[in-house]
């Protein structure tokens, strides 16, 4: 019984988020504009940043529609099924939390939790 409740839990938040996601995809932000040099020196920058994160998850889904509305091509790391990037994520912050921006800086590597926090960053830094 325990088990059911827990299942149809899931399947209702997934279904919540696929909403959610699908809502957000058809009403995207309005993306600010760089000239042609700012924006491939952005796209530069951001190669050097990947975003851990769930598919459906709402706070995910701010984060990637404040990327969208920064127009930054952030790489998106799918840390919701087992794998790769669900195990880097898991060794480098010790638990599963997402949204988490991994940020590469030459030879340092610094792990950022929290939506608001991952937002303010990309904002300071991008916008
Ligand atoms: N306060 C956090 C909340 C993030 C959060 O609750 N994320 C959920 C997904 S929506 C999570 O990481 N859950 C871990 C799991 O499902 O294993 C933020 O704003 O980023």
């Amino acid at each position: 019984m325990k088990l059911l409740l827990k299942l149809l839990l899931k399947i209702f938040r997934n279904g919540l988020g696929a909403v959610i996601a699908f809502l957000s995809w058809i009403i995207p932000p309005s993306k600010i504009q760089r000239s042609f040099a700012e924006q491939k020196k952005v796209d530069l920058q951001t190669q050097q940043l990947e975003l851990y994160q769930f598919f459906g998850c709402p706070f995910c889904i701010k984060t990637r529609r404040a990327g969208r509305r920064l127009n930054l091509k952030i790489i998106i790391r799918n840390a919701q099924t087992a794998g790769k990037y669900r195990d880097e994520l898991t060794k480098a912050v010790g638990k599963i939390q997402v949204p988490c921006l991994k940020i590469t800086d030459g030879n340092e590597v610094k792990w950022l939790l929290e939506s608001g926090e991952i937002i303010a960053y990309l904002e300071k830094r991008f916008a």
